[in-house]
């Protein structure tokens, strides 16, 4: 096992990988920039090391100072947390390199899956159902409208270094093709300096759901169910929960079966992700694979029982998978909501600033995952969640009906939040019906 984890994140994730190392006797290197330094990961941490300004590029980005304070710090592995460096191939490599172990997939791994029409294309080989449409990947208008023909109207335009919505946009008919393709085409450009895109079928109001697989060193491959992502505003998710409501136990087995067989088609090691899109008649598609531990990462937590970041740690460090498929049980209902420092009126700007006084939720399947304490100052350099709700309880009416309860519960002060959006959110009545795909928000609230 590793003697000392640096954890090359901060915030909410930093902390919680903190807290796993600590519990299996591993110490903690915390990095910060010099605007974390009175950050709750770098006060929580066994020792803590600066390694830069404030902006992301000169520290949590910055591969040389954080392979550079491993060496110092005499860390023999980095957990990268999510965002930052943690789908980065290089950086990757880089650890390897210095023979240092990257809690995360190989190099190539991530490399092979963060091309997405190279992805689409080896999951087409390994009869994994994709969304219909091209095999190859098309650089020029003339070669992607002849796709979307052949595809049929309407199609999406999605850019090959993309994800998370960049890149990506929808065309109706051969008269807005042109317009819509060089848009996403120079969006991918100026974002990924890649201007290789592929032309899919538009598949109208699905579902997103995403399975949690975990994979050893040696070919032993699991899936802990599937977490139901659907409510998301622009690209970033606001909710999720586990299980879906849309799945039959019959789909989960089916879904989840691809997912392994998905993670076996790369040669897949540790935590991993596999995104399906999932139509009106039930059908279930791949659409990326995400190769790292995910925010929403705990819902699967709770209603499996397991510690997915402490089954990273033990994956990295060469043990066996501790259990087999048939071992691996979901019970009950859990959700998640992503409480972010931002303003619903005034388009969700991200609003930064001192937390005067925050009272969290607490009691039985309620649990809190933040870095915020009375009088933190949430820097303006980074992502704006400030904390994770999730609750577990025995079916899903009861899941929601906690949250209700702990989101009422919980105050932060001094800084605007999304709380009363997600609390409006909850109290949908489609949402409680289960009703929900990726227009969720744009219909019951279009306002936002
Ligand atoms: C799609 C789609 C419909 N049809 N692809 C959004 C982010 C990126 N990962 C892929 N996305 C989508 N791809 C086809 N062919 C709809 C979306 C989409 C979406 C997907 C999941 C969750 C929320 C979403 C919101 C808008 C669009």
């Amino acid at each position: 096992m590793f003697h000392k984890i640096l954890v090359a994140n901060r915030g909410e994730i930093a902390v919680r990988i903190i807290r796993a190392c600590r519990q299996m006797g591993i110490k903690t290197v915390a990095v910060y920039s010099e605007a974390d330094r009175e950050a709750l990961h770098t006060l929580l941490a066994d020792e803590a090391i600066c390694i830069g300004p404030a902006p992301s590029l000169e520290s949590y980005l910055n591969m040389e100072r954080i392979l550079s304070a491993t060496v110092a710090m005499k860390a023999d592995a980095i957990h990268p947390g999510f965002g930052f460096l943690s789908e980065n191939a290089k950086f990757a490599e880089m650890c390897q390199k210095c023979h240092i172990a990257f809690i995360g997939p190989d190099a190539q791994v991530i490399h092979k899956m963060g091309n997405k029409s190279e992805a689409r294309k080896t999951m087409m080989e390994a009869g994994v159902p994709v969304i219909p449409g091209g095999k190859e990947p098309v650089h020029t208008v003339e070669e992607a409208m002849a796709a979307a023909e052949a595809i049929g109207y309407p199609v999406m335009i999605k850019a090959s270094s993309g994800g998370g919505g960049k890149g990506m946009r929808i065309s109706r008919s051969a008269e807005d093709f042109q317009m819509n393709f060089q848009n996403a085409q120079m969006e991918s450009v100026k974002g990924f300096s890649d201007d290789t895109m592929y032309i899919e079928k538009y598949m109208e109001h699905p579902r997103h759901i995403e399975f949690q697989i975990l994979a050893d060193k040696y070919g032993n491959v699991v899936h802990l169910g599937e977490r139901d992502c659907s409510i998301q505003r622009h690209h970033q998710k606001v909710l999720e929960e586990s299980p879906s409501a849309a799945l039959s136990e019959e789909l989960r087995r089916k879904m989840g079966e691809t997912a392994v067989r998905a993670a076996r088609a790369v040669g897949y090691e540790n935590a991993g992700t596999v995104e399906f899109l999932l139509d009106k008649d039930k059908n279930f598609y791949f659409m990326e694979m995400n190769t790292r531990i995910q925010v929403e990462h705990p819902v699967t937590e709770m209603v499996t029982g397991m510690d997915l970041i402490k089954e990273q740690i033990r994956i990295a460090a060469g043990e066996r998978l501790s259990v087999r498929q048939e071992d691996i049980h979901v019970s009950g209902w859990a959700i998640e909501c992503r409480i972010n420092a931002e303003n619903p009126e005034k388009h969700f700007m991200p609003c930064p600033g001192t937390i005067t006084n925050v009272l969290l939720p607490g009691g039985n399947g309620v649990r809190v995952d933040t870095a915020i304490y009375n009088q933190y100052k949430v820097p303006p350099n980074y992502d704006s969640m400030l904390l994770k709700l999730i609750v577990h309880d025995k079916d899903r009416e009861a899941a929601v009906a906690k949250m209700r309860s702990a989101l009422g519960e919980l105050i932060i002060e001094g800084i605007d939040t999304n709380l009363d959006f997600v609390y409006e959110i909850i109290g949908n009545e489609a949402f409680q019906k289960g009703d929900v795909d990726t227009d969720f928000i744009g219909k019951y609230f279009p306002a936002y």
